[in-house]
């Protein structure tokens, strides 16, 4: 039987809980709980100073945006994606009829390749749909070179990459639109949430018409929309969150440079480095086993860890690429997907949150440093 508690691979950054209750109490005696409220407007000011972009919407959810900004951009036909991502990024595609393409990613940042993905374009291509995996910026100048060549779309869905920037600019700047997701497991949550970046006031006005139905004023409908506004309280929760998130994000920081102090060394455990110029969020803590050089397999490591009651992720295995859905696809053939499929079986994360402490990452570092 275990003695020593849980770890999980994430805990949620939560407000204080007194700090929550005046703001609470402002909405009931507003009794305005919803639809385009008070703080639902503070947060997307403040969202917008603090991620240093322009335009945003919030969203109910991560998935949301991903569903409206193809719909806000009309793109139809065949999108090029990565298998190697939360079931969510394919799944929007999906939903908007558009058939997915899958293209290999790059081992070094675990994000499409660059070079991989010009030979899947076709007549029937209309965007590109990356990931900024585990919040590790993709080649976002390459694929808008791309991008332009072939006259393409670029929706990011940039779920883990809140704060993230690069030479100090907004990784939300890259493409014509990126999406957030604000779920508790991100380092900043609003309980559920998210939100959708573009980079001018009339397609913001658009995805706001699209986020209420397509209402535009009591009795216009302007667009086939959809409900996926965000409420009060969460806005609320929100707002307070935001104001620890930097001390979150550092405190991740110091986490990532304890763990990979201690991994670096470790024969056939890859840790992934920080990027120069890039200031990171330490989102996800993924490490890849090669079985042969550590002398076991990543799903080995995985149930001994389980065992002390260390709950590391396979965050992104099984590839999206083999789900019922889409393993009939061309694309989804593991032979045009060889990168992808080897770091789905090497791959865990560790357990990453503000307030995780040294002692429980010594406990982590137990089960895999021999
Ligand atoms: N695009 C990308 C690239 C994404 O990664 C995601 C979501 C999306 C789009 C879609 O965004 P959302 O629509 O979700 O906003 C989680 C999340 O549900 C999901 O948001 C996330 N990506 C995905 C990578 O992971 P699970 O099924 O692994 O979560 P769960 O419930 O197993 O939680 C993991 C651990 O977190 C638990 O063991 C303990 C801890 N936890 C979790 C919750 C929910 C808590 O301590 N408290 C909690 O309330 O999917």
């Amino acid at each position: 039987m275990h003695t020593e508690k849980t770890i999980t691979v994430t805990e949620p950054l939560l407000p204080d809980l007194e700090e929550f209750i005046p703001y609470l109490k402002k909405i009931w005696e507003s009794k305005w709980i919803t639809n385009n409220g008070q703080f639902h407007r503070q947060l997307e000011d403040a969202l917008a100073e603090y991620l240093g972009i322009e335009y945003i919407s919030v969203f109910t959810n991560g998935t949301l945006p991903l569903i409206t900004a193809l719909q806000a951009l009309n793109i139809t036909g065949e999108v090029i994606t990565t298998p190697y991502s939360f079931v969510a990024t394919t799944h929007a595609l999906w939903w908007n009829g558009i058939k997915p393409v899958f293209v290999d990613i790059d081992p070094t940042t675990c994000n499409l390749d660059p070079d991989k993905i010009e030979a899947a374009i076709t007549e029937k291509t209309t965007a590109i749909m990356p990931v900024h995996c585990y919040g590790m910026p993709c080649d976002t100048e390459r694929i808008q070179a791309i991008a332009d060549k072939y006259g393409l779309k670029v929706i990011y869905d940039a779920a883990h990459t809140f704060g993230v920037r690069i030479n100090g600019e907004s990784i939300l700047k890259a493409g014509d639109m990126s999406t957030l997701s604000f779920h508790a497991t991100k380092v900043f949550n609003t309980v559920e949430g998210g939100a959708l970046v573009c980079h001018d006031a009339e397609t913001k006005k658009q995805i706001d018409f699209l986020k209420n139905f397509g209402f535009n004023g009591e009795t216009c409908v302007v667009a086939p929309g959809i409900n996926s506004k965000m409420d009060e309280i969460r806005a609320a929760y929100g707002l307070l969150n935001l104001k620890q998130v930097d001390k979150a994000i550092e405190a991740r920081h110091k986490a990532a440079d304890y763990y990979r102090a201690a991994l670096r060394g470790v024969n056939g455990v890859k840790v992934f480095e920080d990027v120069p110029g890039v200031r990171h969020n330490y989102s996800y803590f993924p490490i890849l086993i090669n079985a042969e050089e550590y002398g076991m397999t990543r799903d080995e490591l995985y149930f001994k860890m389980r065992d002390d009651n260390v709950l590391g992720r396979r965050y992104f295995y099984p590839l999206i690429s083999t789900f019922d859905t889409y393993k009939g696809l061309e694309s989804s053939n593991p032979a045009n997907l060889p990168v992808a499929t080897r770091i789905a079986d090497e791959v865990i994360c560790l357990p990453m949150y503000y307030g995780l402490t040294e002692g429980d990452m010594e406990r982590v570092l137990r089960c895999i440093v021999k």
